[in-house]
């Protein structure tokens, strides 16, 4: 039975990004079907029941959610090429750490940056440069966090790049000053085609988040 693998995404989404720099690193082919939020397709409400939230893959039939999940399911799947976790259980625990700290920490930060104001805004400024920094510590002198190689954190923070434009502006700083070897290493993760064909342009980005604000009347 030929495969089939299907991303239920939006396009501006890290979450969906995550998924698409992993099949790319795969080399797996996959239908793309973006998602409408506003009104939840049937597909998107029966595949993903308990948080109605995109991604979704769709692996013959068979969902999985969560993008961090569903980029282990790859991991575990398709095992040509090289993996994305590192083999050895304690390497394995730390990247998994790593990962879960870039949601619970940077990407929660960023998200109150552009949605608050006045002394909300500075706060969750402070804490997300806080935040990258610590991550800037993570990753030391390596090419990328996963050492020589490109790895599960080089995944779940790539996807998120295409979002710093958005957040420069927003927040009123600059990644580069703040953070320069983790920009170095985001110039070397847009070298990788998995990475450079799934980041949306950030502009668009930039374009997408106004109209976003507008709409939640945060303007
Ligand atoms: C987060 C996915 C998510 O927030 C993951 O997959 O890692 N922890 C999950 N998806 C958003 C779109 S991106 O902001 C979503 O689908 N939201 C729909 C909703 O909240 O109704």
């Amino acid at each position: 039975m030929a495969e089939s693998v299907v991303l239920l995404g939006l396009w501006v989404s890290p979450f969906v990004i995550r998924v698409r720099i992993a099949l790319a690193e795969k080399g797996v082919e996959f239908e793309y079907k973006e998602q409408d939020l506003s009104s939840k397709s049937t597909l998107l409400l029966q595949s993903n029941p308990i948080h109605k939230k995109v991604p979704v893959l769709i692996h013959n039939e068979r969902p999985i959610c969560e993008s961090l999940i569903i980029v282990q399911y790859i991991d575990e799947v398709w095992t040509d090429g090289s993996s994305l976790l590192p083999k050895d259980p304690y390497q394995r625990a730390n990247a998994r750490f790593w990962a879960d700290y870039i949601d619970k920490k940077i990407i929660d930060a960023s998200s109150r940056i552009w949605k608050s104001k006045g002394e909300a805004k500075e706060t969750a400024k402070k804490e997300f440069i806080e935040y990258l920094k610590l991550l800037e510590g993570e990753l030391g002198d390596k090419p990328y966090f996963g050492g020589d190689t490109f790895g599960f954190v080089d995944v779940a923070f790539s996807a998120f790049c295409c979002w710093f434009y958005s957040l420069e502006i927003e927040g009123n700083f600059k990644m580069k000053e703040e953070c320069p070897k983790l920009m170095d290493w985001v110039k070397r993760c847009m070298e990788r085609e998995s990475v450079s064909k799934a980041l949306p342009d950030q502009h668009k980005i930039y374009d997408f988040l106004g109209n976003l604000k507008k709409r939640l009347g945060l303007e």
